[in-house]
């Protein structure tokens, strides 16, 4: 018997065009590579991809379901014509969550312990020892977001003596995390934040969220990191409060623009360290394992997991 189509289309893993038919028949489905493969629109069940172009997805009349090959589905709902009465899964997967914990745990320590400062001193062949500028049990550092990735980060920093806290919408129960919620408790969070992380999903409330607004908030010498969207980020208000010496320095792994243009001022910004959207990038062996499930979920008539909240936007 033939088996579902599942049509992709939009930013995939890398090598997933590659990957054998037999590959994909193996976890119960057949591939349908848009731009690649013919295909008769109507013959279309499921559809998945990251990122597609506006419009494709209405031109697939009888969709059963939508998987996001990636954990953010902000890329599906910018679409005007998504086909809203059709769910729309996002990718819940313990590697991502890993890569994206290992991704801030990296970047705090390395901030946290200097490792530019030994860096630069290695290269002068200097013996320059410095003190840690505060103990790890005196320095704050809150997730924007405490979801998926955002816990999962907070779980990763927590042997490591750090005061951890997260903001969310509901509140949280976690141990060793102060939990703080809704847009009222912003504030309070923001004003004890020496590492201000953002995992939040892009959506109408949080678009524009690091802004000069939330960067005044954080105490002086405070570090802002942006793993969750370019969107959240005014990336002029960034590089004000970095050139006023209000913030000590920034990471950021997403932007307005991606791929991030040559002529912009972040490339070069003393205080900025930019990495190409890899916080965590989608694992093809998981991704597989996802459509699969979820294409078996459908066909047997199951609840799908992790059916994104369109009011919501996330
Ligand atoms: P989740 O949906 O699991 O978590 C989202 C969190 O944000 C929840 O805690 C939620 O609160 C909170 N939140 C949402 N809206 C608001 C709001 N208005 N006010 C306060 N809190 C809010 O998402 P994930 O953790 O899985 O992913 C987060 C984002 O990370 C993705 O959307 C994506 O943009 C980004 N990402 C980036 C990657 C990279 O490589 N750079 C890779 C993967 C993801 P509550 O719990 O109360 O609902
Ligand atoms: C994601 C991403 O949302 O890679 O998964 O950004």
């Amino acid at each position: 018997m033939a088996q579902p189509k599942v049509l992709f289309k939009g930013m995939l893993p890398p090598g997933w065009a590659a990957i054998d038919q037999a590959r994909f028949a193996a976890h119960g489905f057949e591939a349908v590579i848009a731009d690649r493969d013919e295909y008769q629109p109507e013959a279309i069940h499921y559809f998945s991809g990251f990122r597609p172009a506006p419009g494709f997805m209405k031109t697939l009349p009888n969709l059963k379901a939508i998987f996001s090959l990636g954990a953010g589905v902000d890329g599906f709902l910018r679409d005007p014509d998504l086909p809203r009465q059709v769910p729309l899964v996002r990718f819940v997967d313990p590697t991502l969550m890993h890569e994206m914990a290992q991704y801030v745990v990296m970047q705090v320590l390395m901030i946290h312990r200097g490792q530019r400062f030994f860096d630069a001193a290695q290269r002068d062949s200097a013996w320059r020892q410095r003190m840690l500028l505060r103990a790890s049990r005196d320095t704050s550092i809150g997730m924007l977001g405490l979801g998926d990735i955002g816990s999962t980060i907070a779980a990763s920093l927590l042997p490591f003596d750090f005061q951890l806290s997260g903001w969310s919408r509901s509140r949280k129960h976690i141990a060793g995390i102060k939990s703080f919620a809704g847009e009222e408790e912003l504030p309070q969070f923001l004003a004890q934040c020496d590492y201000c992380i953002c995992v939040l999903p892009l959506t109408d409330d949080t678009r524009g969220i690091l802004s000069a607004k939330l960067f005044a908030q954080l105490p002086e010498g405070a570090w802002v990191i942006n793993v969750a969207r370019g969107g959240h980020m005014v990336e002029a208000d960034l590089i004000a409060a970095l050139d006023s010496g209000h913030l000590a320095g920034a990471v950021l792994d997403v932007f307005q623009a991606e791929p991030l243009p040559p002529e912009s001022p972040i490339w070069l910004h003393p205080k900025i360290t930019a990495t190409p959207h890899i916080a965590a990038l989608t694992d093809v062996k998981a991704a597989l394992a996802f459509i699969g499930d979820c294409v078996a979920r459908c066909e047997s008539g199951k609840k799908l997991e992790n059916v994104v909240d369109l009011n919501r936007g996330y």
